[in-house]
């Protein structure tokens, strides 16, 4: 996959990108990342890619002409038809089933915004999608971008190895993760959860199955809706409730 990225802070993108499963995924030449700066596209002495508000009020708006011919520079490098994302608040919310469907894609062209954002006319007539990562600000809309990049390019083939495997990640079955442990096997008072020491995977498997099941139920409600489950997993569940009924008691 061929990513373009458009940013005023091109090294902040690029340094983020050489570490970790990216990094590894862009020397094994599984990704390739072109980032441009619209400031490169400008013809004023000032090199000018911001302007005030039509309207009055505070702060800088993006200026349409940098924007383009940067996203244009981009696309030059990249196959035909990839879309250009741009990051913000007013997006659909990013989530594991957005990060799979671009992840098909053979490019995609994200937009970084800087200041109060960029003119409404180049969302209008140059973005084919507008993506948030949640209901919160940001100052840019590099660590945005890149939280998209990660979450896609790990699902790409090739990019994890066979113990890193996506497939049982959070979320790919519409669920929570379930709780991890490692060595030692006493914290103080607090133990391993036995059954992780038994050596019976199928108990194991099970035993994180209800896990998952019950942290999503009490921390995230709307995803078990979302799934109607089966008749084991709401097995499942009632098990879990029972045995935190059983802990609250204890307590
Ligand atoms: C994205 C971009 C928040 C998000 C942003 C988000 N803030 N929730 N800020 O994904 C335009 C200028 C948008 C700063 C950018």
């Amino acid at each position: 996959m061929r990513i373009g990225v458009i940013s005023l802070f091109p090294e902040m993108v690029s340094t983020i990108a050489e570490y970790g499963v990216v990094g590894r995924a862009q020397r094994r030449e599984l990704i390739a990342l072109l980032v441009e700066n619209p400031r490169d596209f400008t013809d004023d002495a000032h090199r000018t890619v911001d302007d005030r508000p039509y309207g009055g009020g505070p702060g800088m708006v993006m200026k349409y002409a940098p924007l383009a011919a940067a996203v244009q520079a981009a696309r030059e490098k990249l196959p035909q038809g990839c879309p250009l994302i741009y990051l913000s608040p007013q997006g659909k919310v990013f989530d594991q089933a957005i990060a799979r469907r671009l992840a098909e894609l053979p490019g995609m062209v994200l937009l970084a915004g800087r200041y109060e954002g960029i003119d409404e006319r180049f969302i209008e007539s140059q973005v084919d999608e507008e993506l948030s990562l949640g209901d919160f600000v940001l100052s840019g809309g590099e660590i945005a971008a890149m939280a998209v990049i990660d979450a896609v390019v790990r699902l790409l083939p090739g990019v994890l190895g066979d113990d890193e495997s996506a497939a049982q990640d959070s979320f790919m079955e519409g669920l929570l993760d379930y709780p991890h442990y490692t060595r030692p096997e006493k914290v103080g008072d607090n133990e391993v959860p036995k059954v992780l020491l038994s050596g019976d995977h199928a108990r194991i498997e099970r035993w994180r199955r209800k896990q998952a099941l019950g942290r999503s139920f009490l921390r995230r409600p709307e995803l078990i809706e979302k799934l109607e489950l089966d008749d084991e997993q709401q097995a499942l569940l009632d098990e879990f409730l029972k045995e935190q009924r059983l802990k609250e008691h204890r307590q």
